[in-house]
């Protein structure tokens, strides 16, 4: 499966991208209310644990897709424009975006995820795969908003096709959803589209399982983000020393993903200490869950005015595609 990603720019030079990435997580962990920003679980470690949430019981988003995507296929395929750029958004093994390239008429294909290096393989196997295709890798972060208008060209000639599958969009709080789906927008043209795949409100307990697995995969999942930030920050949280907890908060519609100190914790980082209540959490994920209504004015708020949407017959989660 994929985690989420992007903003396309200009590479900046390694060790400045570093030193940002170690600003961000040194400022999030030091907050009064610490926090760490979902990009960092998908470490190597966190990708293989995500693909192994995707496979569990509980973890119905994936599965819900699929069958969605299985029994809808012609019908979503034949909105797609011909000669599409097809725009995967955190495309990580590219796996469901080469289930589409066969039913769609697509001129190119740019897989875009911030595991740069692993992608390079996973595109270019697309590549051998469609050889017809012209196939990209770009590694990005588009989490801050992103401009690929250079990239894309003439959009007229050949329209974007952007999708963004797997309820990333999710962990984006409403606002920020907003903000990324009118960078998708502005890229669009007269022709272009936006396939992007939501999680839709459902009961509770449902939602809960699904972050709170009886395996413990989400639980390795969540405590593997410490092991990246003692990389990143060469601090020394003790895995074993935080708890997962994984709740559902009705008012903002939302699970909220924490850790939680098992006891009082002195965290080293760098030349300072950051200590931890018994109990104090550590937030690192929001997922947030729509009502196909509430979707739709995220739709209608970044710009797009047309929307066609396919659920699964418990209407547990939504596959909307979008356009201008
Ligand atoms: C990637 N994203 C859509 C997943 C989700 O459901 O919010 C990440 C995840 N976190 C815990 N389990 C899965």
């Amino acid at each position: 499966d994929r985690a989420p990603a992007p903003q396309v720019s200009p590479q900046l030079p390694e060790m400045s991208a570093d030193a940002m990435r170690a600003a961000e997580l040194r400022a999030g962990l030091l907050k009064r209310s610490a926090t760490i920003d979902p990009k960092f679980l998908y470490d190597t470690q966190g990708c293989v644990l995500f693909n192994a949430i995707c496979e569990l019981d509980e973890y119905y988003p994936t599965r819900t897709e699929r069958a969605i995507f299985e029994m809808y296929r012609t019908d979503i395929a034949s909105h797609v424009p011909r000669a599409a750029q097809w725009i995967d958004l955190g495309c990580g093994d590219c796996a469901k975006s080469r289930t589409w390239l066969e039913h769609v008429d697509a001129s190119r294909f740019i897989g875009v995820d911030i595991a740069a290096e692993w992608i390079e393989q996973s595109v270019a196997a697309v590549g051998r795969r469609f050889p017809d295709i012209e196939c990209l890798a770009q590694g990005a972060d588009f989490t801050r908003g992103f401009d690929m208008h250079a990239l894309l060209g003439d959009v007229e000639a050949r329209p974007p096709l952007f999708f963004y599958p797997g309820s990333s969009i999710g962990n984006f709080a409403p606002d920020s959803a907003v903000t990324m789906l009118e960078s998708v927008r502005s890229h669009l043209g007269s022709q272009g589209g936006l396939l992007v795949c939501v999680d839709l409100r459902k009961d509770p307990a449902i939602m809960k399982r699904a972050y709170a697995d009886g395996l413990g995969v989400t639980a390795a999942f969540n405590k593997n983000v410490l092991r990246v930030a003692n990389k990143v920050l060469g601090s020394d949280f003790r895995t074993e020393n935080f708890s997962h907890q994984a709740r559902f908060d009705e008012v903002r519609g939302c699970i909220e993903m924490r850790l939680v100190a098992n006891s009082k914790q002195f965290v080293r980082m760098g030349g300072e200490i950051r200590t931890f209540e018994e109990g104090e959490p550590i937030v690192t994920e929001h997922s947030y869950k729509y009502t196909p209504e509430q979707f739709v004015t995220v739709l209608q708020r970044a710009g797009f005015t047309r929307h066609k949407m396919w659920t699964d017959p418990q209407s547990w989660f939504g596959v909307f595609l979008a356009s201008a």
